[in-house]
């Protein structure tokens, strides 16, 4: 045995060691290479990474449904806090459309796919001649039997069951908490298999990866680097824009105090990449701006996990990014759509690393975009996530010192 084995032992506990994010990003480099050296014959790789797309796919479904039950159920307290509730309801859906409209507008003008003529899946169901209407598709989200819809995938009308049955479920009160239980607990275990898929992903994205550099060599990396600059200018006009915007006129706050205040929850939330994470100082800044615990204690909370105006932002630049990749048209009914299923799926993402990644699928598949695109942007994910959750997280604080000051509960005489 000697040395070798003891090297090759110890240099697995090394890689165990890797965060994941890194062993994907190292997984995408190596594929690169792989694919430059292999050139076409990289494509006998592709089949790896077909079934790390696969068992992406496999999660959607179960995944949404149970996250959705339990984000609308979580928002129990919600009747009880009446009118706060809703106001934070109507707050974080309203700010997440705004994100996912700048998403588009700069997936749109920075076209970072354009040029990249990938072949179209054959499994991708074509999304081109039979996008339906707006309207059809608006009528299309009911569901006529939700066990088809949950059998076939189809992700709109799921969310449409799940936030029904979510809201049922709340309405009856006690009766409603063993199934509550039960869909908690199938949430969890979805957490933890997508947790499992995704320790997959390093080899699916090296295996995409080298096809993709094998027919595009080099020139596949500035693609990503235009995702990179749209999805980051997206935040901060986000951020310094529009966020500015909403804290002058609806709390009557100095921006530029504001996000001074702020600041320690920015800087965590860009190094955790996890609103949840951040929570406990959100909480404190929450404070230096002067908001009432009332008031904090419970929009801070809820709006780590249904808002997600960053990650809402970059599905809106990425869904454009793998359209323009495989030239794909999307016509105006399926840019509605991704705003609708973007805004409507932030509700079930959790505030965790990585869970854009896996909800980027689930818009990608409402529009019949095929998910190797989610392989192709995995690589640069993390840092896509760092900005991002920037983003959700000032997004909750925003809604938080709004909220308040219409609650009369903003006591901006509080130093920093
Ligand atoms: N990192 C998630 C968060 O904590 C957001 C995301 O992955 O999109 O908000």
């Amino acid at each position: 045995a000697g040395p070798t084995v003891s090297n090759s032992v110890s240099l697995l506990k090394r890689w165990g060691t890797v965060p994941l994010w890194g062993k994907i990003l190292l997984g995408m480099a190596l594929g690169m290479l792989t694919g430059i050296a292999l050139g076409e014959h990289a494509a006998y790789l592709k089949p790896l990474g077909t079934l790390f797309v696969n068992t992406i796919k496999m999660l959607i479904v179960p995944l949404v449904f149970c996250s959705l039950i339990v984000g609308i159920t979580s928002m129990q307290d919600t009747q009880k806090m009446g009118r706060i509730g809703i106001k934070s309801l109507g707050f974080y859906l309203g700010t997440t459309s705004v994100a996912i409209t700048i998403g588009l507008a700069f997936g749109h003008w920075f076209a970072p796919g354009a040029g990249l003529s990938l072949p179209l899946p054959e499994m991708a169901s074509s999304p081109v001649q039979q996008a339906p209407s707006f309207v059809d598709t608006l009528v299309a989200i009911v569901p006529e039997n939700p066990v088809a819809a949950l059998a076939q995938g189809q992700i709109l009308q799921v969310i449409v069951f799940a936030v029904a049955l979510g809201i049922s479920l709340v309405m009856i009160g006690e009766r409603g908490r063993p199934a509550i239980a039960v869909f908690e607990s199938l949430a969890e275990a979805m957490f933890k298999l997508t947790d499992l898929v995704m320790r997959l992903a390093p080899y699916g994205v090296f295996a995409l990866m080298a096809w993709v550099a094998g027919l595009y060599g080099w020139e596949v990396l500035q693609p990503l680097l235009k995702v990179i600059v749209a999805v980051y200018l997206g935040c901060m006009l986000h951020i310094f824009g529009f966020y500015g915007l909403v804290l002058a006129l609806g709390a009557r706050l100095n921006p530029l105090q504001f996000f001074k205040k702020i600041s320690d929850a920015m800087a965590v939330a860009y190094t955790t990449s996890s609103s949840a994470g951040s929570l406990p100082a959100s909480m404190k800044c929450a404070e230096r701006v002067g908001v009432n615990k009332r008031i904090s204690s419970f929009v801070l909370p809820l709006g780590t996990t249904i808002n997600m105006d960053g990650t809402a932002l970059y599905q809106g630049v990425c869904a454009l990014f793998v359209a323009q990749a495989f030239g794909v048209d999307l016509t105006m009914s399926q840019y509605l759509t991704i705003i609708a299923t973007a805004t409507l799926a932030s509700i079930g993402t959790a505030g965790v690393p990585g869970a854009g990644l896996v909800m980027l699928t689930l818009v990608l598949t409402t529009v019949g975009l095929p998910l190797e695109g989610v392989a192709l942007v995995a690589g640069i994910d993390r840092i896509l996530d760092m900005a991002r959750t920037v983003v959700n997280v000032s997004g909750d604080l925003v809604a938080t010192s709004v909220i308040a000051r219409s609650e009369g509960e903003l006591d901006t005489r509080v130093e920093a």
